[in-house]
């Protein structure tokens, strides 16, 4: 029936973690067109470039049209047929744990992963394969707010509240996430908050176009954000602004919490983060003079080695202010894949299991374990970390199935995991497209695309939205949940794997059931009348979950947790060889690694590729002009980009999009360091030196030296 020309079918974008609305209308003979659809809540209507052009990537000309499988003989990934491509994975897979055990298999997937393929490829890895080594891209997104969440308010949902109450506070407090350019139609709610009288705050160290619009634009040091939030948490303090009868009332720990923020005096921070004392007063003074009040964070301050207790920081601070558990007020993070929540609920992530349970949770396993049919003693215990995972791949893990990320571009290190990638004994990718990544592989295996596949995605506000399908998706393609169906039966599981995506979801709202991600109560059809449904959702007639923590905060004892923090540096500060910061992000018209976006036309026009962005005063010392290249020099490695070159950013910092592989990777450069509770890679903090022009040598895999002098 969705196949009919000329119909138009509701769904979602593709990319972030906004999840916009929009129309897919299928055109005789001319594939599908996307159009507005403006009765869905979020974006009204409104798209970005991505989302306006995401049919693009649905082309021949730019996708994989059939399986690929690495010829003994030539070396070259050469066409197969499925059956051949999907024989060679079970063999490479069932080789490796032949000869090593099951934990020498890896997974590793993606956020941009339905619920459903993300609940069965946690299946899979766990059952048919029995590894314990899996885990996603997820942990490089949001995992530091996701620990602080768990830690505060014993639940990790993104977004406590829908969007529509952030234009209804006193003030937000934006902290490290660039809107404007991330998620683009979102802007709305802050022009809405403005328009209404209430304050923006941003704290970000470049003037970005979201910071363009704050009525207060804090520019700290990258990777300071911790003494910064505590300091302003001192003034808090010392300005008598603390709301006693709410910490009295709806937390645990303030003493504790208290004596760590007033060690961080107002003209220390300042001397940590560069943000003059005047500035720290007047946020202080905006935030607790407005009625209500939300501090919203994204990557700025999570990826970093310490953005467990950043965040805890700034939840520190809603909490001594009671802007936490009530009306238009409260902390939230900013998601950022297509499924960036459901993706971190329902058991791809090393250490869970699907409904947010915890794998090393007895209950919690006879529970799963009972929905698949299978003793709870066979489950593998928690696994390694993303990073960690990727770092230990041709060690201990022999072989690796990847679905739904291109780390050789998004992954910290990159020309260092790039080598272990390549130093695998075996190596599958599903993808819709020869990714840098998939370039790598023995078998790569084609995958359907959002149009052409139906499922769920759960949006940064936690709402569980349905992707429906609109159009025939090409001959030569199966989705993922046909992938992993297919090679479930020829390692020995005929049932468990459905290739329905309804019926997968029914099994997971069981899996979920009793969890603290509870969908048991959702449905398709629910989903399709109501514009999605917010979890936990525990029964068939439950409203849903707007809004959390208004009675009482998900811990034991309903109350929420301060958590003591302290400042600390970095971990590589600059010093005399790299004496300037690098830190690294977005830009509006690409999307992370760039598989998809950098194959539209219109989106690479916008955006053509990797840069420098640097102060004037930077540029002159080095002797750079605008369009020139400079060499970036890391002690990972080096990365040439032309310079861009603008007053936007601090004269210590320079920034890069992570976009492009090749010369002018980011992450080439970037430091792996975890965070010890998120394994969160630093991503936003590296200390590099700069050089003018592109140098003499090639970008080094791995260590950094080079031949030659520079
Ligand atoms: N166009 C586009 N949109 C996207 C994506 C994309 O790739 N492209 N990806 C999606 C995904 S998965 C995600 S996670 C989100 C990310 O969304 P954002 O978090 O908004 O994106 P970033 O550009 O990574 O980082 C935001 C800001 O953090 C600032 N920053 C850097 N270092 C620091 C620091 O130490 N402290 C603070 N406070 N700020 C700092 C940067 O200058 C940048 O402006 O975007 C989603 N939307
Ligand atoms: N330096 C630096 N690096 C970063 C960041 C940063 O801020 N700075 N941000 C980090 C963040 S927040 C993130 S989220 C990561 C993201 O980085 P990646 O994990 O590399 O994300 P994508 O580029 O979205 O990769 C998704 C891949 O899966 C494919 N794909 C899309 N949909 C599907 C599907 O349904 N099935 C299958 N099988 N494949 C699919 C796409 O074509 C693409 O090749 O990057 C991280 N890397
Ligand atoms: S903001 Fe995000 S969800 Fe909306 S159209 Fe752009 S990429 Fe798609
Ligand atoms: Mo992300």
């Amino acid at each position: 029936m969705y196949d009919a020309p000329q119909v138009s079918t509701p769904t979602h974008c593709p990319y972030c973690a906004l999840q916009c609305g929009m129309n897919l209308r299928s055109l005789p003979g001319a594939g599908v067109g996307v159009e507005e659809r403006a009765d869905f809540p979020v974006n009204r209507g409104a798209l970005c470039g991505k989302g306006r052009t995401a049919a693009a990537v649905l082309d021949a000309r730019v996708r994989l049209g059939g399986p690929l499988v690495r010829s003994a003989r030539s070396g070259e990934l050469e066409p197969a047929t499925w059956s051949e491509a999907l024989a060679a994975v079970a063999e490479g897979l069932g080789r490796a744990r032949g000869a090593y055990g099951a934990d020498a298999v890896g997974v590793f997937g993606g956020g941009g992963l339905t619920n459903e393929k993300a609940y069965t490829l946690g299946k899979f890895a766990r059952l048919v394969l029995g590894t314990s080594q899996i885990d996603y891209n997820g942990r490089f997104c949001m995992s530091s707010a996701a620990a602080a969440h768990h830690r505060a308010f014993g639940l990790d949902r993104g977004l406590p509240f829908p969007l529509e109450d952030i234009p209804r506070t006193g003030c937000v407090i934006l902290v490290g996430s660039n809107l404007a350019e991330t998620m683009p139609p979102a802007l709305r709610y802050l022009t809405e908050l403005k328009e209404n009288g209430g304050k923006l705050i941003v704290v970000d160290p470049r003037r970005t176009r979201t910071a363009e619009q704050a009525d207060l634009h804090l520019a700290p040091r990258p990777g300071t954000d911790l003494a910064l939030a505590l300091g302003l948490l001192h003034l808090v303090v010392a300005e008598g602004r603390v709301d006693e009868a709410f910490v009295e009332e709806r937390t645990e720990g303030w003493e504790a919490a208290r004596a760590g923020a007033m060690a961080h005096w107002p003209e220390h921070v300042e001397r940590i983060t560069g943000v003059a004392v005047p500035q720290l007063r007047d946020a202080v003074r905006m935030f607790c003079d407005a009625p209500s009040g939300m501090v919203l964070t994204a990557r700025g301050p999570e990826q970093q080695s310490k953005g467990t207790d950043t965040v805890g920081a700034w939840i520190n601070l809603c909490l001594a202010t009671g802007r936490a558990g009530r009306p238009l007020s409260g902390y939230g993070c900013l998601t950022g894949q297509g499924n960036g929540q459901g993706g971190r609920e329902h058991g791809q992530k090393a250490d869970q299991l699907p409904g947010y349970r915890k794998l090393d949770d007895p209950a919690a396993r006879a529970h799963v374990a009972q929905v698949w049919g299978v003793p709870p003693e066979s489950l593998p215990g928690p696994g390694r970390s993303a990073y960690e995972l990727l770092d230990a791949l041709g060690g201990d893990i022999k072989a690796l199935l990847l679905m739904g990320s291109n780390p050789v571009v998004s992954a910290p290190r990159a020309a260092h995991v790039e080598e272990r990638l390549r130093s695998l004994d075996f190596l599958a990718v599903a993808d819709v497209v020869l990714s840098e990544t998939a370039a790598l592989a023995d078998v790569v295996l084609p995958v359907t695309q959002w149009a052409e596949e139906t499922g769920t995605t759960t949006n940064l506000e936690g709402r569980v939205l349905l992707r429906r399908r609109a159009i025939t998706p090409p001959d030569g393609v199966r989705t993922d949940l046909e992938v992993l169906h297919a090679l479930a039966a020829l390692l020995g599981w005929e049932k468990g794997f459905p290739t329905d995506p309804e019926e997968v979801f029914d099994e997971l709202r069981r899996a979920s059931a009793g969890g603290p991600a509870d969908y048991s109560g959702i449905s398709y059809r629910r989903i399709a009348e109501e514009d999605g449904v917010f979890w936990p959702c525990p029964e068939p007639d439950h409203p849903g979950t707007p809004r959390l923590f208004l009675d009482r905060f998900a811990t034991p004892d309903g109350r929420a947790r301060f958590v003591p923090v302290v400042h600390r540096d970095s971990a590589e500060e600059t010093d005399e060889t790299y004496p300037i910061v690098l830190t690294t992000g977005r830009v509006v018209a690409q999307y992370q690694s760039g598989a998809q976006t950098r194959r539209v036309e219109e989106l690479n026009a916008a955006a053509p590729g990797p840069f420098v962005e640097l102060h004037p005063r930077l540029a002159a010392r080095l002797g750079v002009t605008e369009g020139q290249d400079v060499t970036v020099v890391s002690r990972r490695g080096r990365a040439v980009a032309p310079a861009r070159v603008t007053t936007a950013i601090r004269a210590d910092t320079v920034f890069m999009p992570f976009h492009w592989p090749g010369e002018g990777r980011a992450n080439t450069l970037t430091n792996p360091a975890l965070d010890p509770t998120s394994k969160m890679p630093e991503f936003k903090v590296c200390a590099v030196r700069l050089e003018a022009g592109s140098g003499t040598g090639a970008t080094d895999a791995g260590t950094g030296a080079r031949s030659g002098s520079g």
